[in-house]
């Protein structure tokens, strides 16, 4: 079939809208009809050449909400019409990852996907008989995709997908981290650096467990309202003081129990080490940093007491989580809505970029 899409051709060049040839589902593939898909940082580090696993041309996208269209063989986990959630981190509920307690890697298609091919090495997409890859293993930037069964969340039928898409990545990244991976406990002081697309799903999640303080740190002092109508209950320019560390410590009398990076900048990664308290204090790392980058810290910092760890996807096991925050969602328990700031066809794709890099939205979203 044909379908629309955004076409990568090359890093740091605008995406290209143009109609692309798409092969059907073979074995365990589904054709999903994307609905409206996000637009997140992580497809703007790709796009600009700094991811070590970026490949050319692609579709890039991993945020999206559609429907199912059509099954290949062997597929049982979902049928033609149901609502599903493409997953970047899939769940195949089989694989030493997915049958270990502390990880939610699902590793079982991670090869392929790395290299932007479909489970059998192949890809789907392709222009003027030239293939074009797949990206983390959801290219929602077209109307149509192909994906793994065990790639898709199945999601109630009555959730908006312009706005549950965000849940593809986002939603589920900022709340899963404080509630699967950090676990952070009623009373706890958390700190957020970087009040983007990300921050704020931190910040609306400590809010949701109980956290007492929710300091916020961002340079962007326009990003100042809306953290605090999402729960941040003070903030912190780090140019405007002299020491950002020693501000976080001062403020919270100690340090922070829990500190989540949501930048991608290795200075602020070590910021949010240091700035957690000492003998207890974790420190989250969310943000991808381009190639090449490393972190450093004294070691004494851990020696201390202080734990570095990272989180993907939040912690979430997809087809299992996902669906359970489109409850919370639901329910009214996240805010979701007030995220997404911008709204547009596939047309204008390029605009959502641009709105990202000025620092003018939080979310844009794509509607086909
Ligand atoms: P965003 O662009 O919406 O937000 C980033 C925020 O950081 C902005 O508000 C910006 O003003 C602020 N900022 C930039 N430099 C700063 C500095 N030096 N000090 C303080 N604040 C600074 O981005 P996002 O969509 O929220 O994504 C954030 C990061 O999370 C990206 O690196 C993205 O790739 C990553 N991410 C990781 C996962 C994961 O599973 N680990 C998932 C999604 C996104
Ligand atoms: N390809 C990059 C790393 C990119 C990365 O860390 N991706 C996150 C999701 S970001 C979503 O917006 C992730 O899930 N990582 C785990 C994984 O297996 O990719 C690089 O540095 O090579
Ligand atoms: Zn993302
Ligand atoms: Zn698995």
């Amino acid at each position: 079939m044909k379908t629309r899409a955004a076409i990568a051709h090359k890093a740091g060049a605008p995406l290209s809208i143009e109609t692309v040839d798409l092969e059907g589902p073979r074995a365990g593939e589904v054709l999903v009809e994307i609905m409206a898909t996000g637009v997140c940082h992580t497809d703007a580090f790709t796009l600009s050449g700094d991811d070590p696993e970026g490949l050319f041309p692609a579709i890039l996208g991993h945020e999206g909400a559609g429907i199912v269209r059509e099954v290949g063989a062997g597929v049982t986990n979902v049928k033609p019409g149901d609502h599903v959630i493409p997953l970047y981190t899939p769940e195949c509920r089989e694989c030493e990852y997915c049958l270990h307690p502390k990880t939610n890697l699902c590793q079982k298609i991670r090869g392929t996907q790395g290299q932007g091919l479909m489970p059998d090495g192949s890809s789907r997409f392709s222009l003027d008989g030239e293939p074009i890859f797949h990206y983390m293993g959801c290219s929602t930037f077209s109307n149509y995709t192909v994906m793994p069964e065990i790639a898709l969340a199945k999601i109630r039928e009555d959730a908006p997908f312009d706005k549950v898409c965000y849940i593809g990545c986002g939603v589920t990244t900022g709340v899963g981290a404080v509630v699967f991976d950090a676990k952070v406990e009623p009373g706890s002081n958390v700190v957020v650096f970087g009040l983007g697309g990300i921050g704020l799903n931190v910040i609306q999640a400590a809010r949701m467990v109980g956290a007492n303080k929710i300091v916020g740190i961002d340079i962007n002092e326009n990003k100042k309202a809306l953290a605090e109508q999402f729960g941040m209950t003070d903030f912190i320019n780090p140019t405007k003081v002299d020491n950002v560390v020693e501000a976080i410590v001062d403020l919270t009398k100690g340090g922070a129990d829990y500190s989540f990076e949501c930048i991608g900048n290795v200075k602020t990664m070590r910021q949010a080490l240091e700035c957690a308290h000492k003998g207890w204090g974790e420190s989250v790392i969310i943000g991808v940093a381009g190639a090449g980058q490393e972190i450093s810290t004294r070691p004494f910092q851990l020696v201390t007491g202080r734990v570095w760890r990272g989180s993907a996807f939040g912690g979430a096991r997809g087809r299992t989580d996902v669906p359970k925050i489109v409850d919370w969602y639901m329910d009214g328990k996240l805010n979701i809505d007030d995220l997404i700031t911008h709204t547009m066809g596939l047309d204008e794709i390029n605009s959502a970029f641009d709105l990202m890099h000025e620092g003018k939205s939080i979310r844009s979203v794509i509607e086909y």
